[in-house]
Order: C-alpha cells, then structure tokens, then sequence
C-alpha cells in the first residue's frame, strides 16, 4: 500500500530584485512559470508553483522584488511580496553572491524584521560569485538577521537545489496536499500567455519603457484545426511610446510578436495565432482593474 502523503505547506520566495527567484521557481517546478529577465522589477505579482518530493507537496510562491517604491502600483507589488512572506511556512530570503550586501538587501531584511515563519538564507548565482567571498557574505547575513538555515545555489545551473528541496520537503508542517497532484500552479493560460509578451516587451524596450506597459489577453479562441487564436492589448502611457514600441513601419512590434508567439508555440505544442494591440492609457497604473487582475492591493 502506498504511504499516506502527509506534508504540505507554502514557501516564499523573497528577496531584492533581480535577485534570481523568478528562475529559482521555474527551477523548482520544472517548468517555466514566471517570466525572468535582466531587468529588475520583472515579477508585479505573486506567482505560484507547486512540486512534490516525497510525501511534501510543497507550494511556492515567487514574489515580485523588494524595493522602496514611490508610486503607487508598486507600492502594490512590493506589499504583495510582503504578505507573501508573511503568509508562509517558510520564507526563502533569496540574496544575489554576487552582488553581496547592497543598501537594497539591508531594506530587504529591515521590511521582513517582523516575519514569523522561519527564513532559510538562500545565496544565489554562486556560479558567478567568488567561492572565498560567499563565507564571509553569510557571516555578515547571518549578524543582521537570523536565519535557520543557508543554502548556496545556483538558481540558473541547478546547483545546490535539490540539496535544499530535500530539506524544505521535510520541514513542510504535516497535513494533506491543498492541490491535486498533477496541478503545477493556479495561473490560467491567459495570464501565462500575457506574461510572454510582456517578458519580450522587457527584452526589447528600454530604460523607463517597460515598466510603462501592461498586456492583457484579451481573447482566446480554439480553433477547430487544434491551433488556438489569441488577441492581447498592450497597454502604454503616450502616444510616445507607443510609436516607439510599433517602429518603423511596425517592424518592432512585429518582432516581439513574432518572438512571443514562438514561445507560446513552444509552451502549448501548437500553433498559435497571436494578434497584438496597442492600446495609450496614461493613468492605467491607477486603475482598479489592473491591479485585480495581478491580486494586488488597490
Ligand atoms: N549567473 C546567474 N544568473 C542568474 C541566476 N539566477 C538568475 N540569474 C539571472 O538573474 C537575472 C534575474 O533573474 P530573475 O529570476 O528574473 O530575478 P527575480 O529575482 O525574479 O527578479 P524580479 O522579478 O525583478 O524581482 C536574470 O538575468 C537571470 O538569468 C544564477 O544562479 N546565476
Ligand atoms: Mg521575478
């Protein structure tokens, strides 16, 4: 007979931005979940993988990056990734090694000061990080905050991570699976699909540009042919940018659908017929809908 699965629980994954938690996730779920690019503040809202090892279903949550933001939508996010450590078993404070000790990490660990759950210290991108460094970096975590355990890992390589899922899978508090056991996350396609455009709008825009836009799908049809037919609007803030993000003749535009479709193609096994808007709305970051769409705070 087969032993009673018995473990379950949620762990945050937190940490400044840029700091690796979107590709731990991924990692973690086997799958690509959460968008990730160079860029900091790429994740605006919590995301939720799920993985079983053992008898632990675990249930992670990657959170958007810690900062000190001054408008209100991200004011939203980072309250987001707050409350997402806040309702854990366990929070994984994810620092970047190579990067060390940045005033971003200190705001990181003052902002998490009053988290009950235990933290697990996780260094990332050791694959890059100076190994005689990464000591003296968990020393000096260590006497800013307390920590239960540190893990060194490479989020990107996979190193160190299945060392650290064997342990979280047992530290999960006892109790049935919340989730069937073949579910890998609550995202609805749409959303997963909305996020592909926007991790090529990340990629293709610079400066201010991509933290400017939002996509949102705003139909999806199956097709008889067992293709799927999707229409997304992306949403900028002047007619500015959105010149520069159709470009010459549409040419740019036409790339980052182009990209994103063969993505989506790639996710789905299927061919996708993907139709991209462009829509100026200069006070979408103040509007309700956008921030229920995400599950943030208004
Ligand atoms: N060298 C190296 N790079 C990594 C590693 N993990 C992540 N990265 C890179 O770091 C950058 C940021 O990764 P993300 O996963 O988007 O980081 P994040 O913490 O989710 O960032 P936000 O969502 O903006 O808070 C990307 O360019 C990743 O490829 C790692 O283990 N080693
Ligand atoms: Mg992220």
């Amino acid at each position: 007979m087969q032993e009673k699965p018995n473990r379950c629980g949620f762990v945050a994954i937190v940490g400044a931005p840029n700091a690796g938690k979107s590709t731990l996730l991924n990692r973690l779920v086997g799958t690509k979940l959460a968008i990730v690019t160079p860029k900091a503040q790429t994740t605006r809202n919590r995301i939720l993988g799920i993985t079983i090892q053992d008898s632990a279903q675990m249930v992670f949550i990657d959170t958007p990056g810690i900062f000190r933001a001054k408008e209100k939508f991200e004011k939203a996010m980072v309250e987001s990734a707050l409350s997402g450590a806040r309702d854990a078993d366990i929070v994984l404070l994810m620092v970047d090694a190579v990067r060390g000790i940045t005033p971003q990490v200190e705001n990181v660990l003052e902002r998490l000061g009053g988290t009950t759950a235990p933290k697990f210290l996780v260094l990332n991108k050791v694959d890059k990080a100076e190994k005689a460094a990464l000591l003296a970096l968990t020393k000096a975590l260590c006497d800013r905050a307390s920590f239960e355990r540190v893990f060194m890992i490479s989020a990107r390589t996979g190193d160190g991570v299945d060392d650290m899922l064997a342990l979280l899978a047992s530290s999960m508090p006892e109790g049935p699976w919340l989730f069937p056991e073949d579910q890998l996350t609550d995202l609805s396609e749409r959303f997963i699909a909305a996020e592909i455009t926007r991790e090529r709008l990340f990629m293709s825009l610079q400066q201010e540009l991509p933290y400017q836009i939002a996509v949102e799908t705003e139909s999806w049809e199956e097709r008889r042919d067992g293709s799927v037919k999707i229409q997304q609007v992306i949403y900028v803030r002047s007619e500015v940018h959105k010149k520069i993000l159709i470009g010459h003749r549409g040419e740019k535009l036409k790339g980052i659908g182009a990209a994103a479709r063969e993505h989506m193609e790639r996710l789905q096994g299927r061919k996708v017929h993907l139709f991209l808007f462009v829509k100026v709305d200069e006070q979408w970051k103040d509007k309700r809908e956008f921030y229920q769409a995400l599950g943030l705070e208004y």
